[in-house]
């Protein structure tokens, strides 16, 4: 049988089914600027008319945010039906149609899913995981155990630090913003003390601080050997982050909430951070990541991806300036395969697609309508 380009027949998109899930944490989260105990969810199947299914998921933060996601998702079905799984014109398309409205918060994360799923069926329809769609090779990816060790007391830091280093992780993310600099210090000691000094030690202040509390906090923190520290304050304010990492003796990280492309631009002309963490989700799915892999490898920045591990497993390994994969166990409740973690690497999956595939009883039992 012959198989050319022409006679492949073009995919189209036919329908999308959206479902929302509330997934309990298995170690619930606190953080300077709010605390997560479930992970609000949204699922999304992108159904073409030849039979592959592309899916995705979207972190919603907030269960508020949940219905309006899945409606907005719904709402959006009937201008989808019939487009060609083209997922770059389909990016931009959506980002067209949302111009008026703007594409940050709920927009931008439905263009986000939408994207994600359109690349997971094209790669499925190709018979390629993803990576190799993109014309990457597939590689473990350095990986940190970002669950858990959030703001708590220092015997519960203690007690989950070394948990943490299972599975041969030789890295993890400490939420720092507790009520003063000697009580972050205290926390950073408590677990260096029984994760040992060969251990990567990120940190983070979820945008908590001011400029100038931010300015004492990291002077307190020179000479604690921090791996990084994420986002000391607002992370819109890029010249407040330039004056900061001014002074600052540990790098500087931002990027988790970039919305899009443009605002990592901006964020690097500022000079306002040392390394990049977009979110696969806030940045534009695939084809906004595609754009920030090119900003950081032209600015020479190494670059780590935020939440979502088993897609940014593809996009880091498709990525000249890969840093470290930020792995959580947030999603695995409600998926088929888990993320294969091994000697503390992140392995992307190796079947076509990104590996995104629900496990449909675990879907019914987190059901969130
Ligand atoms: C984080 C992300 C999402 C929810 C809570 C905390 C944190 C991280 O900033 O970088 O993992
Ligand atoms: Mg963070």
């Amino acid at each position: 049988m012959t198989d050319t380009a022409a006679e492949r027949p073009l995919l189209r998109i036919h329908s999308l089914r959206v479902r929302a899930v509330s997934v309990p944490l298995r170690l619930p989260l606190a953080t300077r600027s709010g605390s997560v105990a479930t992970a609000p969810l949204v699922l999304l199947d992108l159904h073409t008319d030849q039979g592959v299914t592309g899916r995705a998921y979207l972190f919603c933060v907030t269960p508020l945010a949940l219905k309006p996601m899945v409606r907005l998702l719904d709402n959006l079905a009937p201008t989808l039906q019939g487009q060609a799984l083209a997922p770059l014109a389909l990016y931009q398309q959506l980002q067209r149609q949302f111009r008026l409205l703007g594409t940050e918060g709920l927009t931008g994360m439905a263009i986000a899913a939408i994207d994600m799923a359109a690349w997971d069926a094209l790669a499925q329809a190709q018979g390629l995981p993803l990576v190799r769609l993109l014309g990457a090779q597939p590689r473990p990816l350095p990986a940190y155990n970002s669950n858990g060790l959030g703001l708590m007391g220092l015997a519960a830091l203690a007690d989950q630090a070394p948990r943490l280093l299972a599975r041969g992780f030789t890295a993890i993310k400490l939420r720092l913003g507790h009520a003063d600099a000697a009580a972050d210090l205290a926390a950073v000691h408590a677990v260096r003390q029984v994760v040992g000094e060969g251990v990567h030690l990120m940190t983070d202040y979820n945008q908590g601080l001011s400029v100038a509390e931010a300015g004492q906090r990291l002077a307190a923190l020179a000479g604690a050997g921090l791996a990084w520290v994420e986002e000391p304050t607002l992370s819109a304010d890029t010249a407040g982050h330039a004056r900061l990492r001014q002074k600052a003796t540990m790098p500087v990280q931002l990027g988790e909430n970039w919305w899009g492309p443009l605002a990592m631009a901006q964020a690097l002309a500022a000079g306002a951070c040392d390394l990049a963490m977009p979110d696969v989700m806030r940045i534009g799915g695939v084809s906004g990541w595609l754009q920030a892999a090119t900003l950081a490898s032209t600015a020479g920045m190494p670059l780590s991806s935020h939440l979502f591990p088993e897609i940014s497993a593809h996009l880091l390994a498709a990525s000249a300036t890969a840093h470290w994969l930020e792995y959580v166990d947030w999603a695995e409740p409600v998926l088929r395969t888990p993320l294969r973690i091994e000697g503390g690497m992140a392995h992307p999956s190796q079947t076509p697609g990104t590996g995104v595939d629900w496990d449909e009883a675990a879907v019914a039992r987190y059901a969130a309508d």
